[in-house]
């Protein structure tokens, strides 16, 4: 067998950096490395422990440069799920996952870390979130539910899911190991979702929006030393705009403004009334007192943006350069009343990570 020689750069480079995080001594570092060389040599591979698996992640995450939430790097909860190796096992974990994050509400970031692509054979979860609603076509060409969910919505549909066809049905869970491929459905009990209300527009309340409480990344990868994750779901809780300007507001997605407006009596006669402004703060500010209501976890972009100003600080001062990507990191609704409209930021690519990856059915 030819030594991986690109695979060993990339776990030297890791252990280092790891090592030196986690104050372990030269003598440690050099250990593993002569470890992780024979493995190589060996085997052609080489195994994390749950130490390097966990900071590891952690470290992706503090790496990503699309991610506003990145001060709380250090509280991510690691599940190792290594071991399973059918669907149900991997379905399993991802059930513990759900109920482990939601937490009756107060949220926990937390990622399960599922056995690493081999050559032959990977683990992947079809599904772009664990939870998430269905979006169908209808035939006056019209779509009922989520459009995003459009196609991944009709792969569940031919492998024999059914539903009843409406606005906010949470989609079943779609694992694949190696050549095998299941869907389960997630139990009711363990999905919280969450009444859109507004605080004293009754007519806003009564338009019946809704939204799940954990969003669950699902389809990306995770890299670390040279070794790549093909299944690592992780979560944190919502920023309120990722739901109340751009999931129920974007015309390709629930596309709700102009019945916000309608519900708040608000003429649409000229672009210029700003109807879509006055109701994206109302609808905002609906989603935000609604999570609060019910006791769960959100974020409003102004605390967000606040919390990241530290996260800036807190590397600083720990001598690393901070990355991002200014165009993901700006919020949707009012983004130059936050600092991070005012900055700029290198964009640069740092690993370990969060890596997108191709899809994997159609
Ligand atoms: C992206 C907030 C936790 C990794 C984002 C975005 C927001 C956000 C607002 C932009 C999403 C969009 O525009 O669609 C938060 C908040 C968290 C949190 C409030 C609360 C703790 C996490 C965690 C991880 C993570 C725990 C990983 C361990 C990422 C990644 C992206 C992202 C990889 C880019 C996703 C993509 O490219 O599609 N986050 N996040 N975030 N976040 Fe976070
Ligand atoms: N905008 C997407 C979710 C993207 C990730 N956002 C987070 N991640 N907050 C949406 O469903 O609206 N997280 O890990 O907390």
């Amino acid at each position: 067998m030819q030594f991986p020689r690109h695979l060993m750069e990339q776990a030297r480079s890791f252990i280092d950096q790891c090592y030196t995080e986690l104050g372990k001594s030269e003598t440690e570092k050099t250990q593993r490395l002569e470890q992780i060389e024979h493995d190589l040599r060996t085997t052609g591979s080489y195994r994390h422990t749950y130490e390097e698996l966990e900071h590891g992640a952690r470290m992706a995450w503090r790496n990503s440069n699309r991610c506003i939430g990145r001060l709380f790097w250090r509280s991510l909860s690691v599940f190792d799920a290594r071991t399973a190796d059918t669907p149900e096992a991997v379905f399993n974990l991802l059930r513990r996952h759900i109920e482990y994050a939601t937490n009756d509400g107060k949220i926990r970031p937390t990622i399960t870390i599922f056995r690493p692509a081999s050559e032959d054979s990977e683990i992947r979860i079809w599904n772009h979130q664990l939870i998430r609603y269905a979006g169908y076509q209808t035939i006056s060409n019209r779509v009922v539910g989520d459009p995003q969910s459009v196609p991944f919505t009709r792969v569940c549909r031919q492998l024999g899911w059914t539903s009843n066809q409406g606005a906010y049905d949470i989609l079943p869970v779609v694992v694949q190991v190696g050549e095998a491929v299941q869907w389960f459905d997630i139990p009711r009990s363990s999905v919280l979702e969450v009444p859109i209300q507004h605080p004293h527009m009754r007519e806003i309340s009564d338009l019946g929006m809704q939204w799940y409480a954990v969003p669950i990344i699902s389809d990306m990868a995770l890299l670390i030393g040279g070794i790549r994750y093909s299944a690592a779901p992780f979560n944190g809780w919502y920023m309120g705009t990722e739901i109340g300007a751009r999931n129920l507001a974007d015309t390709n997605r629930y596309n709700m403004l102009a019945a916000v407006a309608d519900a708040m009596g608000l003429s649409r006669t000229s672009d210029a009334t700003l109807w879509r402004d006055k109701a994206l703060v109302e609808l905002n500010l609906a989603v935000l007192h609604s999570f609060r209501k019910k006791g769960v976890t959100i974020v409003d972009h102004h605390t967000a943006a606040r919390q990241f100003a530290y996260f800036e600080r807190t590397e600083a001062d720990a001598g690393r350069q901070i990355t991002g990507d200014w165009s993901w990191l700006i919020p949707p609704l009012s983004p130059a009343t936050t600092h991070i409209f005012h900055s700029s930021y290198s964009n640069d690519f740092q690993l370990p990570n969060y890596l997108r990856q191709p899809c994997p059915y159609a």
